[in-house]
């Protein structure tokens, strides 16, 4: 029985796991073992269907989550998410680990350092593959107009895009060396924002994903990844 109703962000293949801002919540669910139901929504709906359900006035972004077990609690957010699934499942595998504030320190290193490197390596293949002609349209549009420049022009060179990954991932391949996981010993939020984002590439443009597990010409994130593999699908997920 789902104790979480987990909305997650649909393209044009059904039940591709994919967004990166979604995933976070799914990998965190996965690893605090708590039942869950997958509600999809996808770029021409959601901005109607999160609204009637947060009613918080906020911008229509998903993940949100409904605690089924705690009056249907709604939450917005992937990291205000973690948060409360830490708070109100104390008795499942941490996230935190007691370290809250490193976590938030890497989450927004990554969230500036290597995710719009990542975004850039398939910005352009989401935009054709997030819908019906009208809502990638939209998607198209409304990116560029945030960008303020086409998302070809946005999205740049791939060489470039590797070589400032290099960089960025450097410090985290450091820490891969010497431990199972970026968080130590055991798997924390810190891992769930790097795969999550890894994720996005991956499910959108696996050729393109191998140049970014091939950067550092070893296998140190590649077993990483293969480790993190049992938090992406998780055991306790049905699709609604
Ligand atoms: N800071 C938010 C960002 C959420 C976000 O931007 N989600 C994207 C999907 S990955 C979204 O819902 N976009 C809706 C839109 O662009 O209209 C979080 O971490 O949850």
């Amino acid at each position: 029985m789902a104790q979480i109703r987990f909305y997650d962000l649909e393209i044009n293949q059904p039940g591709l796991i994919w967004s990166p801002n979604t995933c976070k919540t799914r990998f965190a669910l996965n690893i605090k073992n708590i039942p869950y139901e997958t509600k999809w929504v996808n770029f021409g709906n959601l901005h109607t269907i999160i609204p009637s359900i947060t009613k918080s006035g906020k911008r229509a972004t998903v993940p949100i989550i409904e605690d089924l077990y705690h009056n249907n609690k709604t939450v917005q957010d992937s990291w205000d998410i973690a948060i409360y699934l830490e708070e109100a499942y104390p008795n499942t595998p941490s996230l935190f680990h007691g370290n809250i504030g490193l976590h938030k320190f890497f989450y927004d290193y990554v969230n500036s350092n290597i995710l719009p490197f990542l975004f850039k390596l398939v910005v352009t293949r989401i935009a054709d593959n997030c819908g019906p002609p009208k809502v990638a349209k939209w998607f198209r549009a409304n990116r560029e107009k945030h960008f303020g420049q086409t998302l070809e022009s946005f999205s740049g060179q791939v060489n470039d895009n590797i070589d400032y990954l290099k960089k960025a991932l450097a410090p985290v391949r450091k820490v891969l060396k010497q431990y199972t996981f970026i968080t130590g010993d055991k798997v924390g939020f810190a891992d769930v924002t790097l795969v999550s984002y890894f994720t996005m590439v991956h499910a959108i443009d696996p050729e393109r994903f191998e140049l970014v597990l091939n950067i550092f010409n070893d296998d140190i994130f590649r077993n990483w990844w293969n480790r993190m593999e049992q938090y992406r699908t998780g055991n306790n997920s049905a699709r609604l």
